[in-house]
């Protein structure tokens, strides 16, 4: 193994724990070189990356032909602002509002900041489009909800984790339970002023909830009927990370307002996207909403390659097939094993459950050993497990993940 660095792990860990803001509870491994579905660590060990930056690396690590436009752009120019036009902004725009069949788009940097976008047209179009009356527009958003951290998203999320301490809160909206049509209804009879419906295709952070067939596209149907805005975050899901390049594509959905982030970038540049038809994105003017970075040359250059990459490599189709291959190989486990109960996901977006309360150390104990035998990724929710790796992964490197995943979780039988 050749050291990619002169200083240990250990060092490094204790150094950011205090250096660094304890928001995270890292696994402890140090990472210091990615190259598609691979990462290594300081002392040079080899890891299959079956987290992929919660999805953002979709692309694999350190793309080359998005790793050339970004230094190539780089070297040319940088950022100017939007107080100037610059000459990679509008091609993006052109290139992105076509690939996802939008008229507009409004640019962004980080997946919170895109729903926060998303929240301000959907609001200013209630009032000026829908003619709510002014400060009355509500949002209708899901239980077990990941959008973000800002103190606005905070403010509707139902972790306790994640929103304790930190109010007053943004009002205006309305939590209704995931997956049910019937509930959607009703909040959408019984508020008149709502102005959009804002939802994960699957939930993330929830541990993989893939909703019931149909939910989507009745969803989709239930807001048209009440005008009311119908918002996909697709910051984890979309960008073929499901087998598709939307994950409401699977119900052929197009919807109202399309958040996007992560793997924009594939993961070497923190982009995000806002997109509309101009009857919607319209309602933006100059002064409303913004961002030093958002639509700088460096991302533009950046996103443009991102998604070629994603259409020239097929990775939606070669997620859906190691998705599927992932799973199937997964249920045969699990006929005999006692400690993992169910594999759920779409495409290469994953989770497993372990067979413990949800209080248990196990599935990061599990995590621990799996580290150990080359392969990483993180428990959500205690008792679940994501499994999320590079769409650039072929068949042979995916079987031999699930040789290490199954070899490991036999340690944990009981
Ligand atoms: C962290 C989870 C994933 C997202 C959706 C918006 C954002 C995210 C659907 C905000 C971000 C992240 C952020 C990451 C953990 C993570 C996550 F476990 F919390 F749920 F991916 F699964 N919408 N998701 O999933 O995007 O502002 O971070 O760019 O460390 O908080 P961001």
């Amino acid at each position: 193994m050749i050291t990619l660095s002169n200083v240990s792990s250990a060092e490094i860990i204790e150094k950011e724990n205090k250096y660094g803001a304890h928001n995270y509870h890292p696994l402890p491994v140090v990472l210091a070189k990615g190259k598609g579905v691979y990462v290594w660590d300081v002392e040079g060990k080899k890891y299959f990356d079956f987290l992929s930056a919660y999805s953002a690396v979709n692309q694999g690590h350190c793309h080359p032909r998005i790793v050339d436009a970004m230094m190539e752009q780089a070297q040319t120019l940088a950022l100017t602002s939007r107080a100037f036009y610059n000459d990679k902004l509008a091609p993006y725009e052109e290139y992105i509002t076509k690939y996802f069949n939008y008229d507009k788009v409004l640019p962004m940097n980080t997946g919170a900041e895109a729903v926060e976008t998303a929240i301000k047209i959907c609001r200013k179009w209630a009032y000026e489009v829908k003619k709510v009356p002014t400060n009355t527009a509500e949002i209708i958003v899901c239980n077990g909800n990941f959008h973000g951290r800002t103190t606005t998203i905070i403010s509707f999320s139902d972790d306790a984790n994640a929103k304790d301490n930190f109010g007053p809160y943004t009002d205006g909206f309305i939590t209704i339970d995931y997956d049910n049509l019937d509930a959607l209804e009703r909040a959408l009879e019984n508020n008149p002023t709502t102005a959009g419906f804002l939802v994960e295709p699957i939930q993330g952070e929830a541990g993989v909830f893939v909703p019931s067939e149909g939910y989507l596209s009745k969803a989709k149907a239930l807001c048209e009927k009440h005008n009311v805005l119908f918002i996909a975050d697709e910051v984890q899901t979309g960008i073929a990370r499901t087998g598709k390049l939307l994950a409401v594509h699977h119900e052929n959905v197009h919807p109202d307002i399309l958040i996007l982030g992560k793997a924009l970038s594939g993961g070497n540049y923190p982009v995000s996207a806002v997109l509309a038809d101009n009857h919607i994105m319209n309602v933006i003017g100059p002064g409303q909403h913004g961002s030093t970075f958002g639509g700088n040359p460096i991302a533009a250059a950046v996103a443009i390659a991102s998604l070629e990459v994603v259409k020239d490599e097929k990775l939606a189709e070669n997620a859906a097939e190691m998705g599927d291959l992932f799973r199937a190989k997964m249920n045969e486990y699990i006929q005999t094993s006692n400690i993992c109960t169910l594999v759920r996901g779409k495409g290469l977006l994953n989770a497993i459950v372990i067979n413990d309360t949800e209080d248990s150390s196990t599935a990061w104990d599990i995590c621990l050993k799996l580290r150990d035998n080359g392969l990483l990724a993180k428990p959500t929710h205690g008792n679940i497990i994501r499994f999320a790796p590079p769409l650039v992964m072929n068949e042979e490197q995916l079987l031999e993940c699930v040789s290490i995943i199954t070899k490991t979780l036999k340690e944990f039988e009981k």
